[in-house]
C-alpha cells in the first residue's frame, strides 16, 4: 500500500492500518486532497489481503473539523456555481468504501468531530471516543443538511429523537454523553486513547476477518429487512462461515483445550 500521501499518514503495524487525516493546522479540515487521498487509501485498505483492520483517525488535537470551508469560500467568492452534488459524489465514494470495507473499521475519535468528519465516524463499525471529545453534528450552524449518510446513520445509532435534537441544535456532545447515548462504543481517557484503539485494532486483526465480512453483511443489510428476510440472508451467510477455514480451527481448537490461529479465510 502506498505510504507517500501529503495530507493521510499511514501507518501498518501487524494486520492493522491507522490511516491519519493530517491537516492539524485547520483540525484536519477536509480538502480536495485530504478527501481523494482518504478514499485511496481506505479503498487501497480493502483489497490489501495483509490489513485485516482499519483505523481512522485525526493528527493533532482534532479528529476533524468537516469540509474545509476556505474551499466553500472560494467557490461563493468567485461566483462559480460550486456543483454541491459532483462534490457529495467524491465523499459519498468515500462512505460507501468504509460501510463495505470487508474487514472492521474502527475510528479514534479525540477532539472536535464536526460536520462530515463526525459522519465519516459513523459509517465505521466501531467508534473510541476520548473523553475531551466534542461531537458536533454541525452542519445546521452554516446553513446546511446532514450529508456524508448523517440522515441514515444518526437515527439508527441514537434514534430518531436524539438525532433530530443532534442535527437542528448542532451542539457539542462529550465524549462520556456520546458513550451513554450509543453514538460512540467507547470513551477512555485522552492518555489511553491510542493504546486502546490499537489493542482493539490488533485483537480484530487476529479474528476471523471473512466471518467478520459476513457479520458486516448480516448486520447492514439486516436494517433495511424484515424479520423472514434476514433470516433467510442469515442461512445464505451462516452456510458461507460454517465453510471457512477459521470456524474449523476454532473447533478444533476447542476440542484440543488450545487457542485457536485465525488466518482471516
Ligand atoms: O460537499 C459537501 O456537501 C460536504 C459538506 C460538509 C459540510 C460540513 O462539514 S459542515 C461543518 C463544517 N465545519 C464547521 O462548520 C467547523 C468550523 N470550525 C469551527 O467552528 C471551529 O474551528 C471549531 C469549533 C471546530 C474549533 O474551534 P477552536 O476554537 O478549537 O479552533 P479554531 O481556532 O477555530 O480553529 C483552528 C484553525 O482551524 C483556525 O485556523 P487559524 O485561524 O489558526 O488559521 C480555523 O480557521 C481552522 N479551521 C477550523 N475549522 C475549519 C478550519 N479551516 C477551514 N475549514 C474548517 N472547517
Amino acid at each position: 500500500m502506498r505510504t507517500d500521501f501529503k495530507n493521510v499518514l499511514v501507518e501498518q503495524d501487524e494486520g492493522v492500518v491507522i490511516l491519519t487525516m493530517n491537516r492539524p493546522d485547520v483540525l484536519n479540515a477536509i480538502n480536495t486532497l485530504l478527501l481523494q487521498e482518504l478514499t485511496e487509501t481506505v479503498e487501497a485498505a480493502a483489497h490489501d489481503d495483509a490489513i485485516r483492520c482499519v483505523v481512522l483517525a485525526g493528527a493533532g488535537r482534532a479528529f476533524g473539523a468537516g469540509q474545509d470551508l476556505t474551499e466553500f469560500g472560494s467557490a461563493h467568492a468567485s461566483g462559480e456555481t460550486h456543483l454541491v452534488s459532483e462534490q457529495l459524489a467524491k465523499y459519498h465514494r468515500l462512505i460507501l468504501a468504509i460501510r463495505q470495507m470487508p474487514k472492521p473499521v474502527i475510528a479514534a475519535i479525540q477532539g472536535v468531530a464536526t460536520g462530515i468528519t463526525l459522519n465519516i465516524a459513523l459509517a465505521c463499525d466501531i467508534r473510541i471516543a476520548a473523553d475531551n471529545a466534542r461531537l458536533r453534528e454541525g452542519f445546521a450552524l452554516i446553513g446546511l443538511v446532514p450529508d456524508g449518510g448523517g440522515g441514515y446513520t444518526l437515527p439508527r445509532l441514537v434514534g430518531l429523537g436524539r438525532a433530530m435534537e443532534m442535527a437542528l441544535l448542532a451542539e457539542d456532545i462529550s465524549g462520556a454523553e456520546a458513550e451513554r447515548i450509543g453514538l460512540v462504543n467507547r470513551c477512555v481517557p485522552l492518555s489511553e486513547l491510542d493504546k486502546t484503539t490499537r489493542a482493539l485494532a490488533k485483537r480484530l486483526a487476529h479474528g476471523p476477518t471473512w466471518t467478520y465480512q459476513l457479520i458486516k453483511e448480516l448486520m447492514y443489510k439486516s436494517l433495511e429487512m424484515d424479520l423472514q428476510t434476514s433470516l433467510h440472508l442469515e442461512g445464505h451467510l451462516q452456510e458461507a462461515a460454517y465453510a471457512t477455514a477459521d470456524h474449523r480451527e476454532a473447533v478444533d481448537a476447542f476440542l484440543h483445550k488450545r487457542t485457536a490461529t485465525f488466518i482471516g479465510k
